[in-house]
């Protein structure tokens, strides 16, 4: 049975505490949400920290802190924003690699968010792609319109393939200025994927469910969180973000798809296992492989392009 590799995205850039107090913002409450969600089956955690007045922040300690904390206590994949808030300068955002992640995002352009503008130069992207590689960081290809994926094929046709060999892609949906989050808008993307890559895709706000469901049955992964989703239904705040990991789980178990075990994940996306060796566990071989989805949703395997 193939299955769904589930990302939680817990708690964003955008969201205030004060409005949302359930969102995850001190390294206590990050750490037991990301328990909480890797029990429930989330095997990546997309991480955007938060400084000691709850505001976003990059710095390097803090970074370091929480990568050693989700470590120790977790067997999750650890993916880094380096996307951070639409005001953070590009070379904190490359300095985010130094907390030595399994992973980081690496936004593919620059796009309009809401009355703001996320920025991603051409020769940022390249910087980022390439120090990813050099320092066995597993790119996570950030995706908000669908041009992004033109600058995809020409990253990887003048850079290179990624660390680890494999294209993974985030298709992040109904962001105000990006790509609406529709069925149609999701196979449009799908269709333009480079050969072999695998993706997931996240709806902002309204745009959740319908591509929840749109990517199930496309063949994709998911993302899930408060960093994108603030209503459980209409007139109900999500209560936490196991609530919504949960959700997804349940819903991919219904399409036959569950969730995939981190073991597995890993070897999909081809991390490099930084646990401490305790921790380290062989992938069980027997769903990995066939949980990697090409742009056509046939089967595939790990080679990328
Ligand atoms: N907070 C957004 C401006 C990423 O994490 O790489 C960017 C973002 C993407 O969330
Ligand atoms: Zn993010």
């Amino acid at each position: 049975m193939t299955s769904t590799l589930l990302t939680v995205a817990p708690t964003g850039a955008e969201s205030a505490k004060a409005d949302v107090p359930a969102l995850p913002v001190t390294l206590d409450e990050l750490v037991r949400t990301a328990r909480e969600c890797e029990a429930l089956g989330a095997a990546v955690i997309h991480v955007h920290i938060r400084d000691a007045e709850a505001q976003p922040t990059l710095d390097p300690a803090r970074l370091v802190d929480t990568v050693t904390a989700l470590r120790e206590s977790t067997d999750l994949i650890i993916q880094l924003s380096t996307g951070g808030a639409v005001t953070d300068p590009e070379a904190d955002r490359l300095r985010v690699l130094d907390a030595d992640p399994d992973g980081a995002s690496c936004s593919m352009g620059t796009v309009n968010f809401g009355s703001d503008v996320f920025y991603n130069r051409w020769d940022f992207i390249v910087e980022l792609h390439t120090r990813m590689r050099d320092r066995q960081i597993v790119p996570e290809y950030e995706i908000f319109d669908l041009g992004q994926l033109t600058s995809l094929a020409r990253l990887l046709d003048r850079h290179g393939l990624p660390h680890g060999g494999h294209v993974h892609c985030d298709l992040v949906m109904g962001v105000p200025g990006g790509m609406p989050g529709t069925p149609q808008a999701l196979v449009a993307a799908v269709q333009a994927l480079p050969e072999g890559a695998t993706f997931s895709a996240t709806g902002v706000g309204r745009s959740t469910l319908p591509v929840l469901l749109a990517a199930l049955s496309a063949g994709g992964h998911l993302r899930v969180g408060m960093e994108d989703t603030l209503s459980y239904a209409p007139g109900e705040p999500v209560r936490d973000n196991a609530q919504l990991v949960a959700r997804a789980a349940g819903l991919a178990r219904i399409a036959q798809r569950p969730p995939m075990p981190v073991g597995d994940a890993r070897a999909m996306l081809g991390v490099t296992d930084r646990r401490p060796t305790g921790r380290q566990v062989a992938p069980d071989t027997g769903s990995g492989a066939d949980a990697t989805v090409t742009r056509l949703g046939a089967a595939g395997g790990r080679g990328g392009r």
